[in-house]
């Protein structure tokens, strides 16, 4: 049986530190996402892009805090439009658009979880948490919040309320290596797993990638992907906003992604804060198709048969 992908393309930028997210989608498009993923063998149906709806401006306590009626907003369409997807595609792609989006995503993939009795995992493979509340962030930049909304930390209001709280416990964080101490303090208040880069260089990404997933199996549960370019090295991935030195290599990432699709667990996947701006040449968007492909079945010895062929 064929496999349907939705893609939904997600322009969203107000939550960076600077322009330009809001050509992800494009980029992805141009890298030829539709069309790798098509050579897999799978049926790819493009939605298009998701629209933000007129907002109009709300003021926050914190006066960092800037573009949060816009976060909100598109928090609110594509939380919709992600529990949609849900029910029409076996793996739909949330093509970004800065992490601000999935405090859309998450929570309408976790709606849709919540409905089919399944518990949610979520691996974030970013250098950060992005684990600030509304009132902890320093810089403002909203991109830096989403994990502490959909897990249902307060201060929250003015936000849609969430059908489905992601429970601390489902969420395991790969690749961690900026983190600032309102950040520290949550991740251990919540008891988020991190496998931070130092853990990483000890230990590889295989064993603590084997241990989340058996634990998603054993829970019957259906795993949500989030993929920050800033997870990568920035010398294999310079467009995003926040590089961070240290990142993961080539191919600690494509063993991420194919152990990932050997699981069958992966039900729906985010892929965040391209910049294509600050891109060279379509590298980072390229690689990110790459990845995108190992998760969606693409194996070393089909690269290899390609390029004797
Ligand atoms: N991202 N912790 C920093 C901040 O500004 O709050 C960086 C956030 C990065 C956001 O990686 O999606
Ligand atoms: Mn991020
Ligand atoms: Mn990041
Ligand atoms: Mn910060």
């Amino acid at each position: 049986m064929t496999h349907c992908c939705h893609l939904i393309g997600a322009p969203v930028q107000t939550g960076a530190s600077q322009p330009g997210c809001l050509m992800g989608p494009a980029a992805f498009r141009t890298a030829g996402l539709p069309e790798t993923l098509r050579q897999l063998g799978w049926d790819v149906v493009d939605r298009g892009n998701v629209t933000l709806p007129e907002t109009a401006a709300i003021d926050h306590a914190n006066g960092a805090v800037h573009n949060l009626a816009e976060m909100v907003g598109w928090t609110r369409v594509l939380s919709q439009a992600a529990y949609d997807v849900m029910t029409a595609s076996d793996m739909p792609i949330f093509m970004g658009g800065d992490h601000s989006m999935a405090a859309g995503t998450v929570s309408g993939v976790s709606r849709y979880a919540a409905e089919q009795n399944r518990p949610l995992f979520v691996l974030w493979l970013d250098a950060h948490p992005d684990l600030h509340t509304l009132d902890s962030t320093g810089s403002g930049n909203l991109h830096g919040t989403p994990v502490a909304y959909f897990t249902g930390q307060s201060g929250f209001d003015m936000f849609p309320p969430l059908a489905a709280p992601v429970d601390p416990g489902n969420i395991c964080m790969m690749g961690i290596r900026s983190v600032d101490p309102a950040e520290h303090a949550r991740i251990k208040e919540l008891g988020i797993t991190v496998h931070d880069m130092r853990t990483l260089d000890e230990r590889g990404v295989a064993a603590p990638l084997s241990e989340f997933l058996a634990r998603v199996a054993a829970a019957n549960g259906l795993l949500h992907v989030s993929l920050d370019v800033d997870f990568l090295d920035p010398a294999i991935a310079p467009a995003v906003g926040t590089t961070v030195p240290g990142g993961a290599t080539f191919r600690e990432a494509h063993l991420i992604m194919e152990m990932l699709h050997d699981s069958g667990l992966v039900g729906s996947l985010d892929l965040v804060e391209l910049n294509p701006f600050l891109d060279e040449r379509g590298r980072t968007a390229l690689l990110m198709t790459d990845l995108t492909a190992s998760l969606f079945g693409r194996r070393v010895l089909d690269r290899m048969t390609r390029s004797f062929a």
